[in-house]
């Protein structure tokens, strides 16, 4: 007789940077199903494409089952297999030699998006093995919003969708397809059946266009340019928030005075934004309180990042909508172990002085390093050379801007090691690649360090592939052969314990429980002023000298001069259906998306003999890619939408999967980088089409 179904609660994860509740349904070891929990706090039984195929991932007959080493040449695709104790010998042989060789940060450690908790614990590695290089892709997600809301006003302001909201915009956020950071977006759909107005800035016609009362249509890359007219407006027009621009600003009158410059009709040129849309918007900002700006990928997808996002925070801080409910907010920590104990920061005081970022003065508390960065330190030696790589949770190859110079940069590192669930681009070009073991197959905690004040349990609910090993596990082995034993444990499921040991509860309590969330406070600036030097809002930075750092937002131009060669601009968005890179070769989702398209509008296809479905040869002065023509009224006739994160699992492992074909990154450069956080241009490219 068959097995019955157990339904067991989770929370997906590693299909985004996860969130919604989910019952799972197992029967004999296996998951048959999915579905979304109606209990979910964030998500209310929302799910979607990508968590209703999670399981799916783990069982492809590709998937990778146990150690390999590198056979013949590197990337050429020939592989033996090897145990895990030979493995983990070979890791930290080649670890320990390249830190005896070359010192310490001749290692760099590599993540990708968070994850899990083992992104904390691969830092955690890095420190204690004496590295100060932990290589991310914070440079284009997430530190920029991050590290500059830190630096104007203290804290991280988040989007505020537990408590109602009068106004919403979504400046570059698509929020119904990317969810980010368990922002689900189920909550904002909530309020939308109610009286909730909605704006959105994007260049694409997103789902939630429809709902919105104002679509500005921008040139991509000008998102600076138009949230420095929309300060104009408010400004000039004084619909700030008055009381609260006088007690709790710095540098208010520096700031009116200098975005006087930028009127709605001068912007308008530069945004392509009519004038009368900016102040429009502007005045609707300013005037329908609480309003909430969720602000996405491209505002930190251009060299001036910087801007951009000072620019924003102004626009919260002097509308009076930073840390009210409804509002952008400082999200509080359940009591758990805080981040700098957890990853054990105290082993390595020098990382700031050390870390190749260092050499480039990037901005103070950006703790990891640019991927741009850290290639030049692998192919220049500068500011050192940088000889060894281990990297879990990141396919480099197409995730990082300029795919050429990683490709190179591969071929000369001395030794690489990566930690996936599939033979990725990034995965062919190692000496020894380690098979993980997985959501549903691993006990995890979801969110820490994410900056929203909550983490969601997801536990351990079928068993992996016997050789498959999860990073916890695989992280606390080799931490024991390059670092000292003793600061790793017995059984690496003690990290989940030591995290929650503050909670006062087991993880084994916390699963039953589901999610911890921190106290909701608001407004703790009227007990203890902003926790910046001056104590206020710094519209103009008081630190602006000492790190050396321009004082106030400014519109220092496009993110690429304008070049006849190139005349139409390229932008990106992230498909519903897959995360980034990953999972391709995920038949259910796959099928909805066979092969990566480009969108492009039907009046510059037909000037260019391009139809539906074509394969169309995207150009930009750094390279070239192939996409298939998807016409899209709703887009500017300049401006094309290119898929990101396509390489070809079916295709041969000897070209590493096509890794240049089809991939977006082939079409992006380093040559320019943004200052403060070492960001490439990934929006706003001049580029050229034809029929491919
Ligand atoms: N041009 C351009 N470039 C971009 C972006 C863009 O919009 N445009 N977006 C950027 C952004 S925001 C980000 S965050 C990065 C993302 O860049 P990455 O993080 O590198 O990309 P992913 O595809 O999320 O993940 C990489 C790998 O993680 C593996 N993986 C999944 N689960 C696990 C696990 O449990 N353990 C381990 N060890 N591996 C696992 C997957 O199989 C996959 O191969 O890309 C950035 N690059
Ligand atoms: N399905 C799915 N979900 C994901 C991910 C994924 O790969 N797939 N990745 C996860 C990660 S790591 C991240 S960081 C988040 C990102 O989440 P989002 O920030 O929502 O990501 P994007 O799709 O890159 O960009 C959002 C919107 O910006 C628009 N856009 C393009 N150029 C510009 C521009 O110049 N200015 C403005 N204002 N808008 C522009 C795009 O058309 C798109 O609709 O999503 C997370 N969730
Ligand atoms: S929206 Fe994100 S968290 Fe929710 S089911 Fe989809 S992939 Fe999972
Ligand atoms: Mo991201």
């Amino acid at each position: 007789m068959a097995a019955d179904v157990h339904w067991r609660k989770t929370h997906c994860a590693r299909m985004d940077h996860g969130g919604c509740a989910l019952l799972v349904g197992v029967r004999d070891g296996r998951i048959e199903q999915v579905k979304g929990d109606p209990e979910g706090y964030f998500s209310r039984g929302y799910i979607c494409p990508k968590g209703l195929a999670s399981p799916d991932r783990l069982t492809h007959p590709d998937r990778l089952t146990h150690p390999l080493r590198r056979v013949g040449k590197r990337g050429g695709g020939r592989w033996e297999r090897i145990s895990w104790e030979e493995a983990l010998s070979l890791v930290a042989e080649n670890l320990n030699r390249i830190r005896e060789e070359h010192g310490a940060r001749a290692v760099a450690f590599g993540v990708g998006m968070p994850k899990g908790l083992e992104h904390f614990v691969l830092i955690r590695l890095a420190n204690l093995f004496g590295s100060p290089n932990v290589v991310a892709s914070q440079d284009v997600c997430h530190a920029p919003r991050e590290i500059t809301g830190v630096h104007t006003c203290g804290f991280y302001p988040v989007a505020d969708f537990h408590h109602p909201s009068k106004l919403v915009v979504l400046w570059g956020s698509n929020i119904t397809a990317t969810n980010e950071e368990g922002e689900i977006c189920r909550l904002l759909l909530d309020q939308l059946k109610g009286d909730t107005r909605l704006v959105v800035v994007d260049p694409r016609r997103i789902e939630l266009v429809d709902r919105a009362e104002h679509w500005l249509q921008l040139r991509p890359g000008t998102d600076h340019a138009l949230a420095l007219a929309m300060l104009h407006v408010i400004i000039d027009e004084r619909l700030y928030d008055a009381a609260f621009v006088a007690q709790w600003t710095h540098g208010f009158d520096d700031l009116a005075a200098h975005v006087r410059q930028y009127s709605p009709e001068q912007m308008a040129e530069v945004t392509w934004v009519p004038a009368a849309a900016i102040r429009e918007t502007a005045r609707l900002y300013a005037t329908t309180r609480p309003a909430v700006l969720q602000w996405g990928n491209p505002v930190e997808h251009t060299v001036h990042t910087f801007d951009t996002t000072r620019a924003l925070l102004c626009l919260m801080a002097i509308t009076g909508n930073l840390d009210v409910p409804g509002g952008n907010v400082a999200a509080h920590d359940p009591k758990i172990m805080g981040l700098g104990e957890f990853v054990c920061a105290d082993r390595i005081p020098d990382k700031r002085q050390e870390m190749i970022g260092a050499h480039h003065r990037v901005i103070p508390r950006f703790m990891t390093v640019p991927p741009a960065f850290f290639r030049r330190a692998v192919l220049d030696a500068v500011p050192y050379p940088v000889k060894g790589f281990y990297a879990m949770g990141s396919n480099a190859m197409l995730s990082y801007a300029d795919s050429g110079q990683t490709h190179r940069a591969f071929e000369k590192l001395d030794f690489i090691a990566i930690a996936d669930l599939f033979m990725t681009p990034t995965a062919a070009m190692a000496d020894v690649v380690l098979p993980v073991a997985s959501q549903f197959e691993i006990n995890d905690i979801g969110h820490y360090g994410i900056g929203h004040g909550f983490i969601l349990a997801r536990p351990k609910l079928v068993e992996p592939p016997p050789e498959c090993w999860s990073d916890l596990r695989i992280l606390n082995e080799l931490g024991k052969r390059v670092s000292p034993a003793e600061l790793w444990h017995e059984d690496p499921e003690r990290f989940l314990e030591d995290l929650l040991r503050p909670s006062g509860l087991t993880y084994a309590e916390f699963v039953e429980r589901g999610y911890l969330k921190g106290p909701e406070r608001f407004r703790a600036h009227e007990q203890k002023g902003f926790r910046t030097p001056t104590g206020k809002v710094e519209l103009r930075l008081s630190t602006a000298e000492k790190f050396r750092l321009k004082p106030l937002p400014e519109f220092a131009g496009l993110p690429e001069a304008e070049d006849p060669a190139y005349p139409l601009l390229l932008t990106s968005s992230k498909s519903p259906y897959f995360l980034h890179s990953s999972y391709r070769w995920v038949e259910k989702l796959r099928k909805l998306v066979p092969e990566p398209r480009v969108e492009i509008h039907p009046e510059t296809a037909a000037a260019h003999g391009i139809g539906e479905g074509d394969p169309v040869l995207i150009e930009t002065r750094h390279g070239r890619v192939t996409q298939h023509a998807h016409l899209v009224e709703a887009l500017h006739p300049r401006v094309i939408s290119a898929a990101h994160g396509w390489w070809f699992p079916e295709g041969d492992p000897r070209s590493q999967y096509d890794w240049e074909k089809a991939n977006l990154n082939m079409l992006t450069s380093t040559d320019t980088l943004g200052k403060e956080y070492g960001t490439p241009n990934l929006k706003g490219l001049g580029c050229r089409v034809r029929r491919g």
